[in-house]
């Protein structure tokens, strides 16, 4: 069953030290102007990790300046194509050779499993890095045929400075989704980090001023929400902000883009995706498969496949066989090797979560394995698995964020779509079938951003990734991402001659 022995009352020492705490403005370490710092804690136990310098309103103004000045005056934009990717593939390099040291960074301060940061997540953002290095010199405009004696040609600029504020679930990969468009495109930062998570960030854009970055370039703000991450969202020299997190900070944030400056935002907040098993899907892989779409990260990820809808003639193997998955998840300190799922990332997020499973159990549903905490010390919840879910219960309307599975049953598949497509969120879809048609309908009728077929949670580099409705607007990742971080100028001048 579940690994509770010593590897949750004794946590181990993890492999690394803290080595950066303040924060990063203008290419030096500096201390937060009011002087306050902030604990970060170890999700194992609750203890702190260190103490890190607490951003606020001034901060952010100072980064602000220095992102403004390395914009207007250079020399960021102003250099070659070729100089900026040559910077992002030497900062490419440098991650890898830290691989290690990054990831028991991201797993101290987050509790992931450290296999997960070491062999997928830090690799990942070596891979981004190097895509967006790739385009950094293949961003152009066109020569457009206008009507009339005009040579008329399009250049794509960098928007100036952009705003980004990033939260804790993928702190390392969620920098590099936006670190990495923002650069290549020749825009200069100011980042603020999620105060749960601030240390993998800190020590990567470290790496990135050892690879050349010049200074101003990218300013890494630790603080809280409602003191840095309002404050740039709402700044008045910032041209664009970009925002991962809560639906509702989101549409917060949105308000104070649009009432300051009119800055454009995209954003990607909550979801509550489904996963849908037909009759005729290979019913082990998609047990697999939904345990997997859920339970991984913790199941942290905006993208969770939090409705698991089965059809009716396979409904009951299904939740058998996913029960089993759950009572088998190695559960414990992420730093031991095979461990599956660590602790909730913070006391606030394991709360949270034990709330809504009190909550499916009062409004009916059948608890089928795990709902409650996993030892004594730290944030650790067993896999917990609801079956007969109904679509009116809160756990199958609200975003839970957490190791919690719901399984409900359909009949046909003009009703799942509907019930699939009854939330205002719209962030991700999986679509379980062996047959041709019924993936084809499915993947065209569901209103979400990635649709996932006979598989889920695929996360490379060059594929789109955003939502629909209240999941958020834009896209990140792949080619669509380039264009939040850059102006479109018409320039338009008239030809002497123009029989030539
Ligand atoms: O989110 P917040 P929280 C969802 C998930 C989770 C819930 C709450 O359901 O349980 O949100 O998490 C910054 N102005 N997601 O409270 O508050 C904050 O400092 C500007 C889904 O952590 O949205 C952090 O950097 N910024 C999600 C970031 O916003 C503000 C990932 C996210 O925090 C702010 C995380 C303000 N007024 C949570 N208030 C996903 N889409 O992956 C907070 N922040």
């Amino acid at each position: 069953k579940y690994s509770t022995d010593v590897a949750i009352e004794n946590p181990v020492d993890p492999p690394v030290e803290v080595k950066h705490t303040q924060l990063l403005i203008n290419g030096q370490f500096v201390d937060a102007a009011s002087g306050k710092s902030f604990p970060t804690l170890d999700p194992r136990t609750g203890d702190v990790i260190a103490h890190v310098a607490e951003g606020d309103a001034e901060d952010i103004n100072r980064a602000v300046a220095a992102a403004r000045k390395a914009f207007d005056e250079g020399p960021w934009p102003k250099m070659t194509a070729y100089e900026r990717q040559r910077i992002l593939l030497r900062f490419a390099d440098l991650i890898e050779k830290h691989n290690d040291e990054l990831a028991a960074l991201e797993t101290w301060d987050n509790g992931k499993p450290y296999e997960q940061s070491a062999k997928l997540e830090v690799p990942m953002l070596t891979r981004l890095m190097r895509y967006y290095a790739g385009w950094a010199d293949k961003i152009h405009g066109l020569t457009v045929p206008a009507d009339g004696p005009y040579h008329v040609q399009t250049l794509h600029e960098p928007i100036g400075v952009a705003g980004q504020v990033i939260p804790w679930n993928f702190p390392l990969l969620m920098f590099g989704w936006k670190v990495g468009p923002a650069l290549a495109c020749g825009n200069t930062i100011v980042l603020k980090t999620a105060e749960q998570t601030p240390l993998s960030a800190i020590f990567a854009a470290n790496l990135l001023h050892e690879a050349g970055l010049p200074p101003g370039v990218l300013n890494v703000i630790s603080g809280f929400g409602p003191a840095a991450g309002a404050a740039l969202a709402s700044h008045m020299d910032v041209d664009k902000f970009a925002f991962t997190g809560s639906t509702k900070t989101g549409q917060f944030v949105h308000e104070l883009a649009s009432r300051s400056n009119l800055k454009p935002v995209t954003s990607e907040l909550g979801g509550k995706s489904p996963f849908i098993v037909c009759e005729d899907a290979d019913i082990d892989k998609a047990v697999e498969l939904a345990h997997y779409a859920l339970f991984f990260n913790q199941g942290q990820c905006c993208c969770a496949g939090s409705r698991t809808f089965v059809h009716e003639r396979v409904y009951d193997e299904f939740v058998e066989k996913s029960k089993a998955l759950a009572l088998k998840r190695a559960v414990g300190d992420p730093f031991l090797e095979g461990i599956e799922q660590g602790p909730q990332v913070s006391n606030a997020q394991f709360e949270k979560i034990l709330k809504y499973i009190k909550s499916g159990v009062e409004s009916g549903a059948t608890l089928e394995a795990g709902g409650e905490r996993l030892g004594n010390k730290g944030y650790y919840i067993k896999p917990t698995v609801f079956s007969n879910v109904k679509d009116d219960m809160l756990i199958a309307k609200d975003e839970i964020f957490g190791p919690v599975q719901s399984i409900f049953k359909y009949k046909d598949l003009d009703e799942v779509i509907r019930r699939a497509n009854a939330t205002h969120y719209g962030l991700a879809a999986g679509v379980f079938t062996e047959n041709l048609d019924t993936a084809n309908t499915l993947t065209r009728a569901l209103r979400a951003g990635s649709v996932w077929v006979n598989c889920f949670n695929i996360f490379d580099a060059t594929i789109p990734m955003g939502g629909y409705k209240m999941s958020g607007h834009g896209r990140e990742k792949g080619i669509y991402s380039l264009e939040n971080y850059l102006q479109v100028k018409a320039v338009v001048t008239p030809l002497k001659n123009p029989a030539w």
